[in-house]
């Protein structure tokens, strides 16, 4: 779970995800420095609920604190790569904004395991899959437009090919060089998901509510709406390239 000034969020996630029936589940939130102190409001977190956990044992809830503000595709590549060298047997991606309904994780990991899909993804576009009426006509629209041009461009079939909420089969991550995802901002979700396709693992969909925040700020900004613009170019032309 990556973060930046989510100190708002952070305790309500990590309780809604501590009470999942999941007793291997492990929280990893991987903080940027952020000026309002989730890094260390984390930390709390953590020790509260690592207090039971015995010596040795996984931790319930770890931080990785990073220095700077680097982007959420590469706090994301850095927390998903420690959770892969740990020998996770899935990993979970999701955001702290509350606008991932942390109440289908069950599910996603139930699909994950009766058809092995390398990744899950928690799906808006799919039937049944559903966006906050927070998000005006024109927001949904360009989302919808984001993912049809990502999609058409690489040729795949995914649906939600820039959905931020997915779960990973480990050995999917462990295929994929992580250090050498090239996306800073939010078109590693893209990228991320033509890796896997392109090693040979599926994809599967699981209908989503996405919700809008309603604390903190957003991050997005141009210039990671720009590389978004012009990362599945990149992609399409590397895969060309080494075919
Ligand atoms: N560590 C870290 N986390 C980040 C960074 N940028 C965003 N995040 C986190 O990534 C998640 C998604 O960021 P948001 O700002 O909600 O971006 P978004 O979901 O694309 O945009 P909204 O729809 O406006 O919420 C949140 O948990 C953020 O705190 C970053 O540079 N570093
Ligand atoms: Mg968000």
């Amino acid at each position: 779970m990556p973060t930046y000034n989510e100190a708002g969020n952070l305790p309500v996630m990590a309780e809604s995800l501590m009470a999942l029936d999941l007793p291997g589940l492990s929280l990893l939130v991987v903080d940027d420095s952020s000026p309002d102190g989730t890094g260390e409001l984390a930390e709390t977190l953590a020790t509260r609920y690592n207090r039971d956990v015995e010596s040795g044992a996984r931790p319930r809830m770890s931080v990785l604190h990073r220095t700077e503000k680097n982007g959420l595709g590469r706090a994301y590549a850095a927390g998903m790569s420690q959770a892969a060298e740990q020998g996770a047997a899935y990993v979970l991606q999701m955001d702290a904004d509350g606008s991932h309904p942390v109440g289908k994780v069950g599910e996603m990991l139930g699909v994950a395991l009766a058809t092995g899909a390398g990744v899950v993804v928690g799906s808006r576009y799919v039937p049944g899959g559903t966006l906050s009426d927070a998000w005006g006509a024109h927001r949904k629209l360009l989302s919808r437009w984001a993912n049809a041009y990502a999609s058409a461009i690489l040729g795949t079939r995914v649906r939600d090919i820039t959905g931020g909420f997915n779960l990973w089969r480990g050995d999917a991550l462990r295929a994929i060089d992580l250090a050498s995802v090239g996306s800073a901002g939010y078109s590693f979700q893209v990228e991320m998901k033509y890796a896997a396709l392109r090693r040979g693992f599926s994809v599967m969909e699981v209908p989503i509510h996405f919700e809008d925040r309603t604390v903190g700020e957003s991050k997005m900004n141009l210039a990671v709406q720009l590389e978004s613009m012009a990362m599945p170019w990149k992609l399409r032309a590397r895969s060309r390239g080494s075919r």
